[in-house]
Parts: C-alpha cells; structure tokens; sequence
C-alpha cells in the first residue's frame, strides 16, 4: 500500500521511526550528511619534551614476550588511537643489549631512525645496522626483530598503517617461535638494491613490496644536495620521495616516505591534498602554517599535517632544514581519492591567525 506525502499523522510518523530503530534500519535523511567533519587536527610534538620521557621509559618496562615493544605513541588529541586517521607514529627505545623479539603482522611498518648507533633490525633474515637518518621498511606480514648490540640507547621514529588496517579489520599477527630470527646476510638489501637505477640483472622481483628496504642516511643526504642544484616544488622545496627500485612507485602499499630540505629563506606556497602526514625535522629549524595556524619547530620535532588542511613551510633560519615525512598518499591515489588544490590568495601564503602552543 502506498501512501502519499503528507498523509501521516505525527504519531504515525514517530511510530515509523520507532519501527526503523527497532528492526535495525536508520532513515539515510535523519542525522548526518554524507560529508564528514575530520576528526585529525594538526598538532606538534617537542622533541625536548619528548626524548626524556622515552629515555625514562627504559626504566618503566622492558621489551620481551610481554612488553613486545617499548614505545610512547605520538596521540593526536582528535583521535582515540593514531596520529593521523591512517597513520600511527611512535617512539621507540631500545637499551643496550637488549632484544624486541621476532614477529610479523599485516600492518606495515617503517623506522626512521632518530638517536644511537650500534642496534640493527633484522627484516626477512636480513640484518639492517641502524644510524640516524637511516629509513627502513618492515613490509605486511615480513619477519621483523630489533637487537641493541651497542652501548648506547637507541630511538627510532616507528610509522604503522594500524589504523587503517584496524579500520579494514584486516590485522594479523605472528610470533616467530625465538626471540630472534636467523641471520641470512648483513646489510644485502642495501648492497644489492641501493644503487637505483642498476639492479642485479638476473633477478625478477617477485616480492609485494620493495626488495630495497634500507635506505642510508648518505645517499638520502646526497640526494637531496644535488636535487638541490636543479630544481624544486613551489609547495615542498626539495622534496624526494623513497622509491621502490623495482617499480619506481612508493616505497610501500600504504605509506609513501618522503626527505626534503627547505633551503635558507624559503617561504613555500599552501595547498591542500586529500593525504595527511606525519612530519619529523630531522635538521633545522623554521615555521609551518597549517589552516592559519603557525606552528614554530626545532630539530627533532614532530608535526601532523591533516587530510585537506591548507599547508606551507617556511626556513626563515641561514641553515639547511631536513624534514623527513610518513604520508599515505599510496592509498588515496590507489583508490583515486586523491584530490590537491593551490592556495590561490594572497601570492599563496595563508593569513596567520593564531600560534600552535605545545
Ligand atoms: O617495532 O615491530 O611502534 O610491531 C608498533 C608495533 C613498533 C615493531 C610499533 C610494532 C613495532
Ligand atoms: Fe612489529
């Protein structure tokens, strides 16, 4: 039977929505419009603040079958688990001697590494040694293991798609049966992939992910220097992309990494992208302004740059400033979300109107 508009009576018409509620159906008209308000805000973490709090967590807990990790998330105050809705950040410590044992899980991970020599990761049998400004990938569902063979603390900055996979509900996770995985070569990854442009001649890849997963700190920097000399993007400067040698595109599924120097005296352009990112200076200093809020940041520092929040970066020091950057710019344009956008006022440059206070 069909009704016409109009033809209900108040209590009919509350009688139906009490019906829909009851038979688990809510009318798509009531309640929220398609377009959501985001939850992440950007936000700044001092590393001063910071690097005490992991050192002293080295008195607190201890990572073994227990504790698996030791590592203080960077929580985005929107969010009630992860640093941006897709990426979760976090610091990690690791003592000398000391072992995070063996395991593999659907997330991914990356390690950037922050403070300390002396400790390697050990991804799929290969053992990675781990110095400042080193990147390295622990690829879904690859062995991973953290040992401190030095006699010095280590920090490293961990990036995990977890929110995002949580949200796919698609996470698993393994224990390898020993503390540590056996050892099948030390630093091959970095020999055998890291020159780019040549590879080995008779391999075919055939892993899902990037036979190259260590990145040096020295060839990153080199990089960048000659970058430098040549050219530059209005919204980032010199930026650099990590690329999987193999394909040429993002060094993960779901997480593209990124290191780029803002020059002396460089005020970039705003836009906004559909892509949020978790930033880390890792040499110098300067000011970002994300939606007309300025953010001054020192080395060591951390920053969320939110999905469609207008951005610019500015060195207003005599000194070279090193950002590295997690962004999850691979989902988006894998699933053609991805949407950017100049800031057209103003020669580009939002008006500032307050100052992030950590
Ligand atoms: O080092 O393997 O921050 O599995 C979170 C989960 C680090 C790790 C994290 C992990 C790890
Ligand atoms: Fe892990």
């Amino acid at each position: 039977m069909t009704q016409l508009l109009g033809r209900v009576s108040p209590e009919e018409e509350e009688q139906f929505y009490a019906g829909t509620e009851a038979a688990g159906l809510r009318a798509a008209w009531m309640g929220r419009r398609l377009e959501r308000k985001p939850q992440v805000v950007p936000f700044a973490w001092r590393w001063n603040d910071a690097q005490p709090l992991v050192l002293r967590s080295g008195d607190i807990v201890t990572p073994d079958r227990d504790v698996e990790r030791r590592v203080l998330r960077l929580a985005n105050p929107g969010l009630d688990h992860g640093t941006t809705h897709t990426i979760s950040a976090a610091l990690q410590l690791l003592l000398p001697g000391e072992n995070a044992p063996a395991h593999r899980h659907t997330p991914t991970a990356i390690r950037w590494v922050l403070q300390g020599t002396g400790a390697y990761t050990t991804v799929e049998g290969d053992k990675c040694y781990m110095e400042p400004g080193d990147l390295v990938l622990t690829p879904s569902w690859t062995w991973h293991d953290h040992n401190n063979e030095g006699d010095v603390p280590m920090i490293w900055l961990d990036g995990l798609d977890t929110p995002l996979v949580n949200n796919l509900e698609a996470t698993f996770y393994e224990q390898f049966p020993e503390d540590q995985q056996p050892i099948v070569g030390v630093g091959e990854s970095e020999r055998k992939y890291a020159s780019g442009a040549l590879r080995p001649a008779w391999e075919d890849n055939n892993t899902p992910y990037s036979p190259l997963w260590h990145y040096k700190w020295e060839r990153s920097h080199a990089a960048l220097q000659s970058l430098a000399e040549t050219d530059c993007s209005p919204f980032d400067d010199v930026a650099m992309e990590f690329s999987d040698p193999a394909t040429g595109g993002p060094v993960l599924r779901t997480m593209a990494c990124w290191i780029q120097m803002i020059r002396p005296g460089i005020n970039t352009k705003a836009h906004r992208h559909t892509t949020s990112a978790v930033y880390q200076v890792f040499r110098g200093k300067g000011h970002s302004v994300i939606n007309g809020q300025r953010f001054d940041w020192g080395e060591g520092d951390f920053l969320v740059v939110p999905s469609w929040s207008w951005h610019e970066h500015a060195n207003d020091s005599d000194e070279e400033a090193i950002l590295f950057s997690i962004q999850d710019i691979p989902v988006m344009k894998a699933l053609s979300l991805y949407r950017e956008e100049p800031y057209a006022e103003n020669a580009g440059h939002q008006p500032i109107t307050s100052v992030f206070e950590g």
